[in-house]
């Protein structure tokens, strides 16, 4: 499903997107494991079941970016997954993504709002106010977290704990994608929380085979009920 829709089926649209944000959101790392690349990183996932990849680098030029935006683009549209770009407007635009991701630090969400052309748009909470307050800005959908300590996002906050992922649904109605330090050891009390979707970088990326990671990931996601 490809994001172009006229601001009056923005609606429909969403209606379809939260139907495919349910399962397993790969977050693309080029710095964890040397060699590995934001497209084999994608690749990798979407055959191990992935159903979200976003592309995230905070060091890369746009031009960087979109190449490889371009190339998870196709990969995305043939599996029917959905392609998120983090922070940077221009290379989700350039590329066709699907939606932008953007935290507490990075450009707001009113601001974005009316650029985006009906994208997806997703803001990081880790506060129930920051949760209610994206809602407000026009964030369709939630990051929350970190849910667990995490070592792979330097400046990451204390850890939220489970509560959050459903306290942050029910304040807002809005689709939440967990994130931070999830693996296969505690993916199933995410699931069991009632997250819509969790977001993983090191338990994909830093696994020795990224596609059997992925799959474990998936069988557990779903023998969990999630
Ligand atoms: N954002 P891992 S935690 C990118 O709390 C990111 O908003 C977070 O990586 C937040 O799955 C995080 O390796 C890192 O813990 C997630």
């Amino acid at each position: 499903m490809k994001a172009r829709p006229h601001h009056s089926r923005r609606h429909e649209w969403l209606v379809g997107f939260f139907a495919m944000l349910k399962g397993l959101y790969i977050i693309t790392d080029e710095t964890l494991v040397p060699g590995r690349t934001h497209v084999q990183i994608a690749r990798a996932a979407l055959e191990g079941g992935a159903k979200v990849i976003q592309l995230r680098d905070k060091l890369a030029s746009d031009e960087y970016m979109i190449e490889a935006g371009l190339e998870i683009r196709r990969l995305t549209t043939d599996a029917g997954a959905l392609f998120i770009v983090n922070d940077r407007l221009e290379v989700a635009l350039a590329c066709d993504a699907d939606g932008l991701h953007v935290g507490q630090q990075d450009r707001s969400a009113r601001e974005l709002l009316p650029m985006l052309g009906g994208k997806l748009l997703g803001v990081s909470a880790t506060t129930l106010d920051e949760a209610k307050q994206a809602q407000k800005d026009g964030a369709d959908h939630l990051g929350v977290g970190p849910i667990y300590s995490t070592s792979t996002k330097a400046d990451a906050a204390m850890p939220t704990g489970l509560d959050l992922i459903r306290s942050a649904k029910e304040a807002t109605g809005l689709p939440v994608v967990a994130i931070g330090g999830i693996n296969e050891g505690n993916l199933h009390e995410v699931a069991k929380a009632g997250a819509d979707s969790a977001a993983i970088i090191s338990a994909v990326v830093c696994a020795d085979d990224m596609v059997a990671a992925t799959r474990r990931l998936v069988r557990i996601w779903a023998d969990s009920g999630g």
